[in-house]
């Protein structure tokens, strides 16, 4: 079609929505650019804007200094400039190529700002980083990473939010068993103690009289390994022996003693956020900072887990959707769960039937929420999450199968390297 003198769209302007440095790359290299070209630019595509907290008065300056140095801008609080501030949440904007030359001229300087560039380095390659890994158990391993896997729930409990006292009778929980690893789950959650909304504690004694038959009986029988979602130690060093590979604690590992059982028998360990317990977790939702007070305590919880002998490549963590959060909340946290992967662990997320769901599409009945489990599901896939439990699995492996889809054309790597491979982290590329 001819180009009119009044074309508004003479050039086709339009803005790329690109977000791994693979896709920034495949775009440039769309333009005929040299090869060598698309290297250095591709670094320069995108800004990763890096949160710290606590950064001291004496260093604030310095890096905001070094940072308009390279080109990029760093934000902090006014009172650094007239020192009545003594430290400062601050947020870097660079891009990748921009850390490249800060963080060596950083790890040269005083007041912390080598150790502040070590931990800013990993982060970024954390986040970035989406290469399949292999979550080791105490009997079986799973692997995550090439698309999120799903974990099946399955609740031996008189009284859980969605499902209780139906899989409370032994046969009943392993034909459920058995149903949810047909319809394609990747792992399965055996919890014998509901932990919804004001939950009172049951004693472990009466906990693993309900998940130790059904373990028993679907020890060796299940092709995928098993979690078990429980607050006790004793219950998860029970069920450990009894075959189970993963614990799924809500508590965040906050227990020396789960510590010490994850540690010993080489579990893997799920570790999730939550204030206090599930009797009280609902009664104090202020938070100053929401997305920050969940990241330190799973930096904090995991480092701890690390500290007791747990394995890096056993540990997952988890933000506990509904766990001590209003829907908002939940919501919020859901929207930038991308941003845990800079812990470095796989990330797993929970929304199925949660009354947040219900809350944000007025279906009140846990059962009628699948359509928004669904899109919680998406949501947390396209940013990035590992693992996604739900109750729902046949729906929820066949919108993950879709995602995987669009995720291979996000990370579809550029037809050359060169030049790339300073740049990107080890394939497949990253976000
Ligand atoms: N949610 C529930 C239970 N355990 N574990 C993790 N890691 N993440 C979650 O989001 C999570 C969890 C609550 O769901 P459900 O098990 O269905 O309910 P109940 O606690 O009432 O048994």
């Amino acid at each position: 079609m001819p180009v009119t003198p009044t074309s508004h769209h003479r050039f086709s302007a339009r803005i790329l929505d690109w977000g791994s440095l693979a896709e920034i790359a495949r775009e440039l290299e769309a333009t005929d650019s040299d090869p060598e070209g698309v290297g250095i630019m591709a670094r320069k595509g995108r800004v990763y804007p890096v949160r710290l907290d606590g950064v001291p008065l004496k260093a604030a300056p310095l890096l905001k200094q070094e940072l308009l140095a390279v080109g990029g801008d760093a934000a902090h609080a006014r009172g650094i400039a007239d020192h009545s501030a003594s430290s400062t949440r601050e947020i870097l904007l660079a891009t990748w190529g921009q850390y490249q030359h800060l963080l060596p001229k950083l790890r040269r300087q005083p007041f912390g700002l080598a150790e502040l560039a070590d931990e800013v380095e990993r982060a970024l390659r954390a986040y970035v980083r989406r290469a399949p890994r292999t979550v080791r158990g105490a009997h079986r391993s799973v692997t995550l990473g090439e698309r999120p896997r799903v974990m099946g729930v399955l609740n031996v409990t008189p009284d859980s939010f969605s499902d209780g006292g139906r899989y409370l009778d032994r046969a009943a929980a392993v034909a459920r068993a058995e149903k949810l690893v047909a319809d394609g789950a990747d792992l399965l959650d055996i919890g014998g103690e509901s932990t919804r909304p004001g939950a009172e504690g049951v004693s472990p004694e009466a906990e693993w009289a309900r998940v130790g038959p059904v373990l028993g009986a679907l020890a060796g029988r299940l092709g995928v390994p098993i979690s078990i979602d429980t607050r006790h130690p004793e219950v998860a060093r029970r069920a450990i022996e009894a075959g189970a590979d993963l614990v799924n604690d809500v508590e965040g590992l906050r227990s020396e003693a789960m510590r010490s059982v994850v540690a010993r028998t080489g579990a893997a360990a799920l570790v999730m956020h939550m204030r206090g317990t599930p009797t009280t977790m609902q009664s104090e939702l202020g938070y100053e900072d929401l997305r920050s007070e969940v990241y330190r305590f799973l930096a904090d919880a995991t480092d701890l887990a690390r500290a007791d002998g747990i394995a890096e490549e056993s540990l997952l963590v988890d933000p506990g959707l509904g766990f001590g959060k209003s829907p908002e909340q939940s919501l919020e946290l859901l929207l930038h769960v991308g941003e845990l992967r800079a812990l470095g662990y796989p990330v797993a997320v929970g929304a199925s039937r949660k009354s947040f769901l219900g809350w944000a599409t007025g279906a009140d009945d846990p059962l009628d929420r699948l359509e928004a489990g669904l899109a919680a599901a998406v949501l947390a896939g396209e940013r990035g999450v590992a693992l996604v439990r739900t109750h729902d699995v046949r729906p929820t492996v066949r919108v993950l199968r879709l995602l995987e889809r669009v995720e291979r054309i996000r990370r579809k790597a550029p037809s050359t390297d060169e030049g790339l491979a300073s740049v990107l982290p080890e394939g497949p590329y990253g976000r």
